[in-house]
């Protein structure tokens, strides 16, 4: 008997057209599950507190970010008026160099590229350092700054960013180490020339690359 193919039904048919039509498809690209983990790290289903033990007390009325150096229009955010900034939903996963990563963060706030677009970063602009409210700082290429999913983060899990993990507002750069992700983000200075910060300081690596275990320098 020779093989006929069956008549084609209504999904059939549907799913043809999603094949012409490109559905489902999301132009994005994901690592496979056993990659998805970098080099040395393990999975945490909580959410560890780590940092210099200094929790500065800052409460939403009295936060401001002061965002400055080489931009052409400087601004100094209340909470308020970075909740009048796009607002966006990225999820990502944390790596610390401490070891522990953690899958499936949803965070609430300000993309990154939507405040480079606010305040329009001068030519010579190619670095940022990041000062918190408990004196820490960091630093990052413009590029690592405004990278895809980086975000000015004022929730986490549909609730507020809890004070020990940073809140009212801390910076989450998801393709880096977690220490480039300031807490109770205070202050962002656009600057010419890189300046390293608390921990690139202190024998950590001045990138932080993940993937290519950047952990010390
Ligand atoms: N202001 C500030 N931000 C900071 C730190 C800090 O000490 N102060 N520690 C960094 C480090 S080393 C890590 S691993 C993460 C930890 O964030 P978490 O406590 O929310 O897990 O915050 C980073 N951001
Ligand atoms: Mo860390």
């Amino acid at each position: 008997m020779d093989d006929q193919p069956p008549e084609d039904s209504k999904l059939t048919r549907s799913k043809e057209a999603w094949a012409r039509s490109g559905k489902f498809l999301t132009g994005q690209t994901s690592r496979p599950e056993s990659e998805r983990l970098p080099p040395g790290q393990h999975l945490t289903r909580d959410w560890p507190v780590l940092d210099l033990g200094l929790k500065p007390d800052v409460t939403l009325e009295d936060w401001r970010l002061r965002i400055d150096g080489l931009v052409s229009r400087p601004a100094t955010w209340s909470f308020q008026a970075l909740l009048a900034q796009p607002q966006s939903q990225p999820v990502s996963d944390i790596h610390c160099v401490t070891t522990w990563s953690r899958y499936d963060n949803h965070w609430d706030g300000v993309l990154t590229r939507d405040l480079v677009l606010a305040v329009a970063p001068k030519d010579e602009a190619r670095f940022v350092v990041l000062h918190s409210y408990d004196g820490y700082t960091t630093n990052l290429s413009l590029d690592d700054f405004a990278h895809e999913g980086a975000l000015l983060a004022h929730g986490w899990e549909g609730a507020p960013i809890a004070p020990e993990h940073g809140g009212p507002v801390r910076l989450v750069v998801p393709h880096l180490y977690f220490w480039k992700s300031a807490k109770w983000l205070r202050r962002i200075e656009f600057v010419a020339a890189d300046r390293p910060g608390f921990w690139e300081e202190r024998g950590y690596h001045n990138r932080g690359d993940p993937w290519a275990e950047e952990r010390y320098s």
